[in-house]
């Protein structure tokens, strides 16, 4: 092996809870439910939600477990009004060669249950489009640039927490993925080291809101999972 100097510094475990066993069932089936009630929205309410819960929720995703602890990721909130428009334009311009056949038959099959079309309005009627970036490298607490890793598993793993802590606080979330997105590089004004993974569109849901029936179909327990005993 390398000669890797010794830089592990272990603290106690700072906050962990046990609860009762009977008590984890419950939390489990408590969670369970509030997360089976979150449903991708594509119907959003111009009504603003303040910056400081979308912070709050930030904080929430940055703790999400990723490679080495690097936090290869970078979140750009978008609120502002010209901004949101010339995203919409260029995301518009993309699905417009997508949805002409870019895509191709089988894929376009696969999204006719889901109503969508080139058209993306909700990327001017939301309030607020979180732009997440994963970084092949970035600079660590001195400022020195290192390489990343698992950068993928690390961003998909935060934006899970993400949506799920604005999910939590009562907003609405639309897992966008225009491809290929890299003009969002220019409008974020990121750095060619960062890929743009998702943009989330999040606020509160139109009040005539829809959701596909398509979407409510979840795979039983038993097609998802395995148990080895
Ligand atoms: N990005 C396109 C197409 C699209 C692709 C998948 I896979 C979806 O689950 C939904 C949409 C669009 O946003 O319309």
């Amino acid at each position: 092996m390398a000669n890797v100097p010794k830089d592990f510094h272990p603290v106690p475990l700072p906050d962990y809870e046990e609860y009762p066993a009977a008590e984890m069932l419950a939390r489990a089936e408590a969670f369970r439910a509030m997360v089976a009630r979150r449903h991708t929205v594509r119907d959003f309410s111009s009504r603003p939600v303040p910056r400081a819960l979308i912070e709050t929720c930030l904080r929430a995703a940055g703790t999400a477990p990723n490679g080495a602890n690097h936090q290869p990721w970078h979140f750009t909130v978008i609120g502002n009004p010209a901004l949101k428009t010339r995203i919409r334009v260029a995301a518009e311009e993309e699905e417009r060669a997508f949805y002409a056949g870019k895509a191709g038959e089988e894929w376009l099959k696969a999204l006719a249950p889901l109503g969508t079309d080139p058209n993306k309005p909700f990327l001017e009627e939301a309030p607020w489009l979180i732009a997440i970036f994963g970084a092949r490298s970035s600079a660590s607490v001195d400022g020195v640039m290192r390489k990343n890793y698992y950068v993928p598993e690390s961003v998909s793993i935060a934006t899970g927490f993400l949506i799920m802590a604005l999910h939590q606080a009562g907003l609405a979330t639309l897992t966008h993925t225009p491809s290929p997105m890299g003009f969002l590089n220019e409008i974020c004004q990121r750095p060619p080291n960062e890929k743009p993974y998702i943009l989330l569109v999040t606020g509160y849901p139109a009040v005539d809101a829809t959701i596909p029936r398509h979407a409510l179909d979840k795979k039983p327990l038993e097609e998802i999972a395995s148990f080895l005993e």
